[in-house]
């Protein structure tokens, strides 16, 4: 991993795959939604701790840029809140 960059896909699939991202305090981060099955309500990712909302088209990737100055753990989830997976920032 470089310094100048970090990056990490989630399958998102009744569930997202990994649950749990782990990321470098101080690093530019994106994040890349990967929605490949229809399963579930997972058609929206959001996060209030991290600041982003986005749509998730079946098969098309939608990538976000989140914030790392701050280290922590941070969740994101469906649009009910009912899927969740997690940001540790370390
Ligand atoms: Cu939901």
């Amino acid at each position: 991993m470089t310094n100048t960059q970090q990056k990490q896909t989630i399958t998102v699939a009744g569930g997202y795959d990994p649950a749990v991202v782990t990321l470098k305090q101080g690093v530019p981060a994106q994040l890349t939604f990967d929605r490949t099955s229809s399963q579930g309500c997972l058609d929206v990712v959001q996060s209030t701790d991290l600041k982003f909302t986005s749509d998730l088209p079946l098969n098309q990737p939608q990538t976000v840029t989140i914030p790392t100055d701050t280290a922590g753990e941070f969740t994101y989830s469906c649009g009910m809140d009912m899927f969740q997976g997690k940001v540790v920032i370390k």
